[in-house]
């Protein structure tokens, strides 16, 4: 298949799931174009069967805002007949759904069909798409589109009840690439950072609100009092300087590192005992499967998609949304007895391999051919 794949191509949950998505497509022989404003993250080097085709919004001195969108679906007109696209897989509804659709309107005035698929990944839905100001076209361009999926059951159901959307919604899971996802030998890393064997606590997000992070240090500071220990952060965004206040109000001094941005992350999480997640929404939470793939037990809310990942009681424990007291007992119960550590962490890898990309792709081939051969008729 040719297939055109519109994301955002930064770090954020849903742009590397894209491109991850793309990449393992390309490697199954599809030909796959991304098309974004800028070259993904994850798609750093060459890779046989992809393509990049970059969006360049014009400025001009009317204009207090670059109308990318429009830039977008002009673009989006443009790939699909010069690449002869089978197809168009969006990834966060906005704008990428809407840019499609009206792509997909312009084009079939030419006599060219081609169907758009809507990827769903979580706050295009729980905070943006819910909003007044964005509403009727998220629902407008979930309803046109030819196939929908969500990330998790949870969000789907969150579509149905915010946006009161009339169309069937397939639930296609994260997924995780072991190649690069698993446990390694770092153990000059681990004695670096904790050379008087400290257990280290990690916690990875792009430190928005909808994150919780004070949470994470709380519950760090609770830890702390009962076991030598360390709290690593990694990533970095708007919350970055509250988060470090709270970290001199608690007097946590070194013990807290913050090690912004990480390309290799999965050679941090190896040397790491715990994950802390105590995200307020999140409809799966991929940085929980890539920590549980690494090993990784979870201490997290049980906010949205994460119990569909997150199984209470042995691959870590969930929780109530801020109830810091709760996450640092359970975190306490796994952390003092090294025996059970190990049990939960087995459990953490065996329930990611439950998510390998190997079985989650063929699930969006399945769908992409579905979804064309009902064009086909
Ligand atoms: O806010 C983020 O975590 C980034 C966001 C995104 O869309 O880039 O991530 C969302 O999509 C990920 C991939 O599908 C999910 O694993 C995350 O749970 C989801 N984040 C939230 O729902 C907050």
């Amino acid at each position: 298949m040719n297939i055109g794949i519109v994301c955002y191509p930064t770090y954020g949950g849903s742009g590397v799931v894209a491109t991850e998505l793309g990449k393992a497509l390309a490697l199954r022989g599809h030909k796959v174009h991304f098309i974004t404003y800028k070259q993904p993250a994850r798609l750093d080097f060459f890779t046989e069967n992809t393509f990049y085709h970059e969006v360049y919004v014009s400025h001009y001195p009317l204009f207090d805002f670059p109308p990318y969108e429009t830039a977008l679906t002009s673009h989006l007109v443009d790939v699909v007949k010069s690449a002869q696209l089978d197809l168009l897989h969006v990834h966060y509804a906005i704008p990428h759904a809407s840019a499609a659709i009206l792509a997909k309107q312009i084009l079939a005035t030419e006599g060219i069909h081609i169907p758009v698929i809507t990827t769903l990944h979580g706050t295009d839905i729980t905070l943006v798409g819910k909003d007044a100001s964005f509403e009727p076209v998220v629902r407008y361009s979930i309803n046109m589109s030819d196939g929908v999926s969500s990330v998790s059951e949870s969000l789907k159901q969150d579509t149905y009840t915010h946006l009161k959307v009339n169309r069937e919604i397939l639930v296609i899971p994260n997924f995780i690439d072991f190649t690069r996802f698993s446990k390694q030998n770092r153990e000059h890393f681990k004695t670096a950072i904790a050379p008087n064997g400290e257990k280290l606590i990690v916690h990875t997000s792009n430190f928005r609100k909808v994150k919780r992070i004070d949470d994470a240090v709380k519950v760090f500071a609770e830890i702390r009092k009962q076991m030598p220990s360390k709290l690593l952060l990694i990533g970095d965004g708007p919350e970055r300087i509250q988060i470090e206040k709270l970290c001199r109000e608690l007097e946590l001094g070194e013990s807290v590192t913050f090690l912004g941005k990480q390309n290799q992350v999965e050679e941090i999480l190896s040397v790491c005992d715990l994950f802390l997640m105590p995200s307020e929404t999140e409809s799966f939470g991929l940085a929980a499967l890539e920590a549980m793939a690494c090993e990784l037990p979870v201490i997290s809310s049980n906010a949205g998609g994460i119990p569909e990942l997150n199984i209470d009681g042995v691959t870590g424990f969930l929780c109530n949304v801020g109830d810091v007291a709760s996450m640092a007992e359970k975190a306490l119960y796994i952390l003092s007895d090294n025996n059970r550590l190990e049990t939960f962490k087995h459990a953490a890898l065996a329930r990611a391999k439950e998510f390998d990309i190997n079985q989650i792709v063929p699930i969006y081939e399945n769908f992409y051919r579905a979804i064309l051969s009902k064009q086909a008729k």
